[in-house]
C-alpha cells in the first residue's frame, strides 16, 4: 500500500508541541469539529487508494500470463541492474503495471487485457530483420535473447492519455542489435511491425477494433534508435515479458508517448523514408509520428500538463522528454 503518513509528522519541534494546560482547553472543539474534519478529509484523501485496491483484477495470476519459455530463458531473469538509470520516484506496483494495459489487438478495455491474451502464443517466436542491411535474417526469440546480454533499468513510462508508471524493464540497448547488423547508409528510419493474428486476437477479428489498419507499426528515426536509452525490452519486475505487457520482446523509448514503445514485434526494416505508423494513421491530428512527451503541447482532447501515477493516486507535473532531456535534447532542434 502506498505510504499516506510521513514520518515527518511525529518529529515536530519542542516549541511547536501545545502546551498541556492550552491542550485541554482546546479539547471540546477538536473533539466535535476538528476530528470530523480530519476523518472526512482523511477519507476523501484515501479514495483513490481504495477505487485503486478493489479494481477488478481477481484471479489475476502473473504466472498464467508470462509465455512458457523453460529453463533456456528463465535462467536469464532477473538481470543485473544498471543503476545508471534511476529515477526520482517510487516504482509503480508490478500488479498495476500488469492489469491496466493498452492492447488493442485484445481489447480496448485496459483492465481486461490481461485476460483477453489467454489465445496469444508467444513461443516461440521468431523476429525478422531486413531492409536495407547486408544480411536480412530472421532470429528465433530465444536464441536472439540468449546471446544479448540483458540489463535492468528504471524508466518512467509516460501514455498519451496522461496516465503515468515507473517500470525496471529488463532488455538491451537496440543500438547494440542495430552495430551487429550493420545498415546501409541509406537508411534513415527503423520501421517495427506487431503481429497479424486475427485467431488469437480478439481485436483483430471482431467489435470496432477490427477495422483498424493491422498490423500495429510503429518507427523511430535511425538516430532516435541508435540513442543509448532506447531499448528491445523483453523482461520486467525481474521476469520475462507477460503476454499483456508485450512478450516476447517489445520496444521502450521513454522519452515519446506510450504508442510509441510497440508490444510482440516479429518484423525490424531499415528503411530509407519515413514509414507509416498505427495511431498516426488512424488519426493524424491527434497522435505524431514524432510523439515527444512535451507538456507545453496539448493533445487536442484534453491537456499534456499534468500525468497520473499508476496506482497512487497521485497527480504529477509532466516534463518535457518525459525527463530525459538531458540524454536526447540535441537529438531535435526546439
Ligand atoms: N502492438 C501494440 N503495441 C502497443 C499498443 C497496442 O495497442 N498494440 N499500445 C501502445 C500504448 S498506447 C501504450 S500506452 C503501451 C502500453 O504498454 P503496457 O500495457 O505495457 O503498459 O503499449 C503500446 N504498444
Ligand atoms: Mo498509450
Amino acid at each position: 500500500m502506498p505510504q499516506i503518513h510521513g514520518d515527518r509528522d511525529f518529529q515536530r519541534p519542542e516549541s511547536e508541541v501545545t502546551p498541556e494546560k492550552k491542550y485541554l482547553t482546546r479539547r471540546q472543539f477538536i473533539k466535535t469539529t476538528g476530528m470530523t474534519v480530519a476523518l472526512a478529509s482523511l477519507g476523501y484523501a484515501a479514495l483513490p487508494y481504495v477505487l485503486d485496491w478493489f479494481r477488478p483484477t481477481t484471479g489475476f495470476d502473473l504466472d498464467e500470463t508470462i509465455p512458457h519459455w523453460g529453463r533456456e530463458i528463465t535462467s536469464q531473469y532477473p538481470a543485473p541492474s544498471n543503476d545508471d538509470f534511476q529515477v526520482d520516484r517510487a516504482l509503480t506496483g508490478s500488479r498495476y503495471a500488469y492489469t491496466h494495459n493498452n492492447f488493442y489487438e485484445f481489447a480496448g478495455n485496459k483492465t481486461s487485457i490481461w485476460k483477453a491474451v489467454s489465445d496469444f502464443d508467444a513461443n516461440p517466436w521468431a523476429v525478422k530483420v531486413g531492409g536495407l542491411v547486408d544480411t536480412p535474417r530472421t532470429y528465433d526469440f530465444k536464441q536472439l535473447v540468449n546471446r544479448m546480454s540483458l540489463e535492468e533499468r528504471v524508466y518512467r513510462f509516460r501514455c498519451v492519455e496522461a496516465w503515468a508508471m515507473v517500470v525496471p524493464w529488463i532488455g538491451f540497448p537496440l543500438r547494440d542489435l542495430i552495430k551487429e547488423l550493420n545498415p546501409d547508409s541509406s537508411a534513415n528510419y527503423v520501421r517495427f511491425t506487431s503481429f497479424m493474428r486475427p485467431e488469437q486476437a480478439p481485436g483483430q477479428r471482431e467489435g470496432f477494433f477490427s477495422s483498424y489498419p493491422w498490423p500495429y507499426v510503429e518507427g523511430l528515426r535511425l538516430d532516435e534508435a541508435m540513442n543509448p536509452l532506447t531499448m528491445l525490452v523483453t523482461g520486467m519486475y525481474g521476469r520475462p515479458l507477460p503476454r499483456q505487457n508485450g512478450a516476447p520482446i517489445r520496444l521502450i523509448v521513454p522519452w515519446k508517448y506510450g504508442f510509441k514503445n510497440i508490444k510482440s514485434i516479429t518484423r525490424i526494416d531499415f528503411v530509407r523514408d519515413r514509414p507509416a505508423t498505427f495511431w498516426n494513421t488512424v488519426a493524424p491530428d491527434e497522435y505524431s509520428f514524432m510523439a515527444n512527451v512535451n507538456p507545453d503541447v496539448p493533445h487536442p482532447r484534453w491537456s499534456q500538463q499534468t500525468e497520473r501515477l499508476l496506482g497512487t493516486g497521485r497527480e504529477v507535473p509532466t516534463r518535457k522528454y518525459n525527463g530525459y532531456e538531458e540524454y536526447v535534447a540535441d537529438l531535435y532542434d526546439t
